[in-house]
């Protein structure tokens, strides 16, 4: 807590003149934890790289850890920037429960501990300063109104969705679904005929999708509904093994932008991207920045995000970096 042990001296010195908890910290004083949650998908890797290019432009000293998908790994790493006594903790959680403990140990601390990407529960309130992300319900409901756009003049009497979703028990997948499910309800020849579980992975989605087409066939599927592009690349793989023109007898919607899932939207193998915004790094910045300055934070800011698909313009889709 370099950071705390020079406001003190500064407050000494000059009593009563500083007008927010750091008004005259050096950024290079500061040292922000930052446990990341995995290295699962491209979209991920932006996500820690974009933290990290911003940290360091601000001219914070970064404590990077990688939870590499285990909730215990990242609550050690949490406790190890505890016991080094940072002045930050930024942490993007694999699942939505279980940080009580964790969290309530840097609150006894005096740590302020900003959640990104995905969202946390906790029994008790105020254990941290802020979230910050995408809206996923938002991303479901994008991902709903293409498929029922692209349905609505249809004469089929039914259409039959497969789902693939990310991780259990996170709030980007839950969202995903809520989100999805709201906007297909509104037509009902729509229907989810299977939902299953590809943990945003892509050898795992590959192998779940394969199974089922194997018991079930495929010729009842109209749509694949996939939480994440990683996992969308898996079924790909799948489909031209089986002989399903992806895109033409499967309609594709998927989630986050990734550089090769546009490439697949510009052929004509995906049919609509949700963009799912990675570039967490500036906001938390601000943020920081505005704590440190003693400005008031809102409980939950939001990043902006948009839409690719084949109804629109794939020549002016912005160049990805991941
Ligand atoms: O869509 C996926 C990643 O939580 C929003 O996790 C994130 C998701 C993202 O692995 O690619």
């Amino acid at each position: 807590m370099k950071y705390l042990l020079h406001l003190f001296l500064l407050l000494l010195v000059v009593g009563g003149c500083a007008n927010g908890p750091d008004a005259e910290a050096e950024p290079e004083n500061i040292v922000v934890g930052f446990s990341q949650s995995g290295t699962e998908s491209n979209w991920r890797k932006r996500h820690t790289e974009s933290i990290i290019e911003e940290m360091n432009k601000e001219g914070y000293e970064v404590l990077y850890r990688n939870g590499f998908m285990n909730q215990d790994r990242q609550i050690q790493d949490m406790r190890t920037f505890i016991a080094y006594k940072v002045d930050m903790i930024v942490f993007t959680p694999i699942v939505e429960d279980g940080w009580d403990a964790v969290l309530l140990e840097a609150k006894d601390a005096g740590i302020p501990v900003i959640v990104v990407d995905r969202h946390i529960r906790t029994a008790e309130e105020n254990l941290y300063l802020t979230h910050i992300g995408p809206s996923f319900k938002a991303e479901g409901n994008r991902a709903g109104l293409y498929i029922t756009n692209h349905f609505q003049n249809s004469s089929q009497t039914s259409i039959r969705i497969l789902e693939m979703r990310g991780l259990a028990k996170t709030s980007s997948a839950n969202f995903r679904s809520e989100g999805f499910t709201e906007v297909i309800s509104r037509d009902s020849r729509i229907a989810i005929v299977a939902s299953l579980e590809g943990d945003y992975i892509r050898s795992k989605a590959k192998d779940v999708f394969r199974n089922y087409i194997e018991e079930n066939g495929w010729i009842d599927i109209d749509v694949l509904y996939s939480h994440n592009d990683e996992m969308t690349l898996g079924i790909l793989e799948v489909m031209k093994e089986s002989g399903i023109v992806a895109g033409q007898d499967i309609i594709i919607v998927t989630i986050d932008g990734q550089a090769e899932m546009i490439e697949n939207l510009r052929a004509g193998k995906v049919n609509c991207v949700v963009e799912c915004n990675p570039n967490a790094g500036w906001y938390v910045r601000n943020t920081i920045k505005r704590y440190l300055k003693g400005n008031p934070i809102p409980n939950e800011i939001y990043m902006p995000e948009t839409v690719f698909s084949d109804k629109g313009n794939l020549e002016s889709i912005p160049p990805r970096e991941y």
